[in-house]
């Protein structure tokens, strides 16, 4: 039987071999910090990503700070209702329910989320008052919906007409099983990742103090099982800021990221060295190597941004890109690698 005092024994030990492993840098700053204030910048998931990054940029531009940032920007999909993804206008699930997920972090470790919220258009706004303004970081369904209401927001039917037709449409021949990955297969309109399969927009600012924020929203899976939540909501899986590091986020098949504590991971990579797209390559490779033939058919992608504003990205799938904002250029967008060249069909 282990006693106090062996236990402590061991841990101060298992202490000292991660101190060795971390260069003996406890709470390590990242290898490639520089002293110089980064520029501010913004970067976020998919080509609708510069858009977004471009309401972000109307607040980081005039030396805002980056949680607004990052707020504002996300809002631009969730009111998109062309965006069968993000917010209102996004795929509902099984059931017909549009069911929303989101997450913001600031650099400091604060955080909130909100999960399989319902009614609300902009859930990225409800997750910011969850850190604001409560001692928690993760309210779900009614009791999200519940204290959005209390917090003046109003509620709404985010299911429109396009969407409740394609469910219709889904409906005629899913026979009610849930696909786990159907938004990023082809709907007969593009390949995964194309036009018309992207899906959570992540966005990640530096602002012109050097401060870092992160956010993430989706309608996640369409036709999900009811009360089936990705990774977006679950911070340190579709969401992760540390302001020493840098910051990570992820699209894609949210199962995946979160058996891997994805966004986590990349910002763990960073602090021991690794560059933005080495980490992102790493944390798809986790899920590769335990997943190999399942890989074959499921899309996952890491953006990250160190806070030097070096950012990168990795993909299972090709097709994934990310959209950059800084003083330089507004509508930058960068393809992202991947470990597979062609898409499946
Ligand atoms: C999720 N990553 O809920 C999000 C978005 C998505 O397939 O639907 N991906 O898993």
């Amino acid at each position: 039987m282990p006693n106090r005092r062996n236990f402590l024994k061991t841990s101060l030990l298992g202490a000292s071999a991660s101190m060795l492993a971390w260069g003996g840098r406890l709470g390590a700053a990242p290898a490639r910090r520089s002293t110089k204030a980064a520029a501010a910048r913004v970067v976020s998931t998919w080509d609708f990503g510069i858009v977004a990054n471009q309401a972000a940029w109307g607040i980081l531009g005039k030396g805002g700070n980056a949680l607004d940032a990052v707020e504002t920007g996300v809002q631009v999909p969730e009111s998109d209702l062309k965006n069968h993804s993000v917010g209102k206008g996004g795929y509902p699930d099984r059931d017909g329910h549009v069911t929303l997920d989101a997450s913001i972090m600031d650099a400091d470790g604060s955080c909130g989320a909100v999960a399989a919220l319902e009614h609300i258009e902009h859930p990225i706004s409800v997750a910011r008052r969850v850190m604001e303004r409560t001692p928690h970081v993760l309210l779900v369904g009614e009791g999200a919906l519940q204290f959005a209401l209390e917090q003046g927001f109003s509620k709404q039917d985010l299911l429109t007409p396009e969407a409740e037709q394609a469910w219709r449409e889904w409906l005629k021949t899913a026979k009610y099983q849930p696909s786990i990955n159907s938004e990023v297969r082809d709907y007969g309109t593009g390949l995964p990742g194309g036009a018309h399969n992207h899906d959570t927009i992540g966005m990640l600012a530096i602002d012109a103090n050097g401060r870092m924020a992160g956010a993430c929203t989706t309608s996640g899976m369409a036709w999900k099982l009811r009360g089936r939540v990705g990774d977006s909501p679950i911070i340190g899986a579709g969401l992760y800021v540390d302001g020493d590091v840098g910051a990570a986020t992820s699209t894609g098949v949210g199962e995946e990221v979160i058996r891997n504590a994805g966004s986590f991971l990349v910002v763990e990579l960073m602090r021991q060295g690794r560059s933005p797209q080495e980490a992102c390559k790493e944390a798809v490779m986790r899920i590769v190597r335990k997943r190999r033939e399942a890989s074959k058919t499921l899309q996952v992608g890491f953006l990250a941004m160190n806070r030097d504003g070096e950012a990168g990205a990795y993909a299972i799938q090709h097709g994934f890109a990310y959209a950059v904002c800084d003083a330089r250029k507004q509508d930058g967008l960068v393809p992202a690698q991947s470990v597979y060249s062609t898409s499946y069909s």
